[in-house]
């Protein structure tokens, strides 16, 4: 079984392309792999506690977390997250962190332990725009993948997990009222 989350939406995002992605793959066989898609909360505390659960219920081969990063262009493949919570906005919990770390006392941050190079090189052969992201921010995507990755390493459990960023789908970019705008400023 291979653990595959997405968010719900939040903020102005009235959908939220990584949800679903998640719920599409549900139940989706991948070789040997059956794939385990859920949507998680944007929420500091309910999101990490989801993951805890689901790593006992599902014991995954894998866990590739995913998420939107609304101004990106490419997906992001994220190779690091950082003990760091300092949101921009509220989580839809109404919750804005200021600068608080995802697990006090914990390592200043953790790498991604999936192949991200051998990821890379199957979305670019395949024509999608990819690239190896350094930083994935200081909101919900990056806090999940180092609880993730910091409840791993306390369990001893060496399963390959991090965290992938998508771009805007094309309906969120292409809607009537951005299409229509761009037909009055041509
Ligand atoms: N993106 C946000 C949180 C939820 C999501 O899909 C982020 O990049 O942190």
């Amino acid at each position: 079984m291979i653990l595959l989350t997405g968010f719900e939406p939040f903020g102005t995002y009235t959908t939220n392309p990584s949800g679903e992605v998640a719920k599409a793959l549900d139940g989706r066989a991948f070789g040997a792999e059956v794939v385990r898609g859920v949507v998680l909360p944007v929420h500091h505390r309910e999101a990490a506690l989801a993951v805890t659960r689901l790593l006992d219920e599902v014991a995954p081969r894998a866990i590739v977390h995913v998420g939107l990063a609304g101004g990106r262009a490419r997906i992001a493949l994220e190779r690091v997250a950082v003990n760091v919570m300092d949101f921009e906005i509220a989580d839809n919990a109404g919750y804005r962190a200021a600068g608080e770390a995802c697990v006090p006392g914990g390592p200043v941050a953790y790498f991604s332990t999936l192949p991200l190079g051998a990821i890379l090189d199957a979305l670019v052969a395949e024509g999608v725009p990819a690239y190896l992201s350094s930083s994935a921010g200081t909101y919900l995507c990056n806090q999940t993948m180092y609880t993730t990755r910091d409840l791993l390493e306390r369990r001893g459990l060496t399963i390959p997990a991090g965290f992938i960023h998508l771009p805007q789908s094309a309906a969120m970019v292409a809607t009537p009222v951005s299409i229509s705008r761009a037909w009055i400023c041509r």
